[in-house]
């Protein structure tokens, strides 16, 4: 904001402070923040104008009506939490979306002024106290069709824009990358089609524990509570990437809002969306349709990344996965197995079978001394592997390891005894024979 913009508009602030403000002006106050160079100064202008008005004139109404005006300008400035206009988001699509937004409030703004301005104009000096007479005509013909033209016109003028923001939408040619998203109660599951990278992204461990019923962690202690993951989503900046979304098991839409749309993720459907993200950051979301118990805790997290530092992480993540082929082909003791299970039973099972393997009564079975689980090995791991109702299939959630240190750990903790255990090597061969 420009110095003499910045001088007039304290000098403003502070003539309404003097004033009869009360609480709400106090609170308008907050709206200094807008005190940044942010191109306002034409709205803060117009406000200070109102402030003005308010304060010469028509008083109180006008007064709180302005202090209200810049209460919103102001908290939205201050903090983007609270904000009540649309997000500008960080892709290209986003920003069409908004400046869209944006040219049809204003055109709304001007047609609302227009309309009531003219009403209240004609109520207040025709009124009959003055001596004004109701015209007795109907049925104009130039009227009508200048009432019918115009609002024509105008729609028209709205169309035009709004239709190239909805092709662009779908626009998904010259996509580099492609990445597909599967929702599944209640994580979400990312593959990159060209890199083969493959992993599931849950809800981290710190707002997880924080959340549990009795926890006693106060949920502001935790840095982006429900809003943060294990393993974010990574893509490179600048890259036109494909999104294509699927669920597994019920409906969940997939929605970051600096990403500039929310998309739906439909059991046997797959929906299309693309981005182009021009800025490197961390960029958070959640799911957006209630998808059952644990709807509020399946998160969103993308990091953008510039191209070579995405290269980079790519990189890492083909030797993460060379790692976890190599670990399951290693005999395992009994002891990792059941420590590395203990762990992903927590993130991955707990929220149906409750953390001590109780289970909910009539939804969710009891591990803790459950047949299934006390009883043949194989049964159980069959059970994982393919799921059963509400129990999704474990068989390409899981690497080999995770699949066969969770599968040990139930049966030798929650209560349980059985002392077995099984083999990732196993476990890859049956996840071998599901994928034929
Ligand atoms: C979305 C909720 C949900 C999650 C998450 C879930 N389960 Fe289940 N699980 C169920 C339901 C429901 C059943 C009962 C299925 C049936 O018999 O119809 C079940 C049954 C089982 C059974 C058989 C128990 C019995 O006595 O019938 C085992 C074993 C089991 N789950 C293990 C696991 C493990 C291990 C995990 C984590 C890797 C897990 N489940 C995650 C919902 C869930
Ligand atoms: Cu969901």
């Amino acid at each position: 904001m420009t110095a003499p913009v910045r001088e007039f508009m304290r000098h403003e602030y502070d003539h309404c402070l003097n004033k009869r403000f009360t609480a709400v002006a106090n609170l308008s106050y907050c709206s200094k923040m807008i005190f940044r160079d942010d191109g306002f100064d034409g709205i803060i202008i117009f406000t200070s104008l109102l402030l003005q008005m308010g304060g010469y004139s028509v008083k109180k109404t006008m007064q709180l009506f302005a202090s209200f005006v810049l209460l919103m300008l102001g908290l939205g400035k201050a903090d983007a939490a609270y904000t009540l206009n649309l997000t500008q988001g960080v892709t290209k699509i986003s920003n069409e979306l908004y400046d869209l937004h944006m040219l049809i409030l204003w055109i709304c703004v001007a047609i609302g002024i227009a309309v009531f301005g003219t009403m209240f104009y004609s109520i207040y000096h025709h009124r009959k106290s003055k001596g004004h007479q109701a015209a007795q005509f109907h049925e104009n013909t130039t009227v009508e069709i200048v009432w019918t033209i115009i609002p024509t016109l105008i729609l028209i003028g709205m169309a035009i824009p709004a239709t190239k923001a909805v092709i662009d939408l779908d626009d998904i040619e010259d996509t580099e990358m492609s990445i597909k998203v599967t929702g599944w109660q209640w994580k979400w599951e990312y593959e990159y089609l060209d890199t083969g990278i493959h992993f599931f992204s849950s809800l981290d461990e710190e707002s997880n524990q924080a959340r549990q019923i009795g926890s006693g962690i106060d949920p502001k202690s935790v840095p982006n509570y429900l809003l943060n993951v294990d393993k974010p989503l990574v893509i490179p900046t600048k890259t036109k990437i494909r999104f294509l979304f699927t669920a597994a098991d019920v409906i969940h839409s997939w929605w970051v809002p600096a990403l500039g749309w929310k998309k739906d993720t439909n059991p046997g459907f797959i929906n299309e969306a693309w981005t182009y993200v021009e800025e490197a950051g961390t960029y958070r979301g959640q799911c957006a349709e209630l998808c059952g118990r644990d709807h509020g805790f399946m998160p969103i997290v993308v990091i953008a990344k510039e191209p070579q530092e995405y290269a980079r992480w790519v990189e890492e993540q083909k030797a993460l996965a060379t790692a976890a082929a190599n670990a399951a082909e290693q005999e395992w003791s009994k002891t990792d197995l059941i420590e590395k299970g203990e762990a992903l039973y927590v993130n991955n099972c707990a929220s149906c079978h409750m953390a001590d393997g109780a289970g909910i009564d009539g939804t969710f079975p009891a591990l803790t001394g459950s047949a299934i689980v006390t009883g043949d090995m194989n049964g159980q791991v069959e059970l994982m592997l393919n799921g059963k109702d509400m129990m999704p299939a474990f068989g390409t959630m899981f690497n080999p390891v995770e699949f066969a240190a969770v599968a040990t750990y139930i049966r030798n903790g929650l209560g349980n005894n059985v002392g077995d255990s099984i083999q990732p090597s196993e476990i890859k061969d049956l996840q071998a024979s599901l994928a034929d």
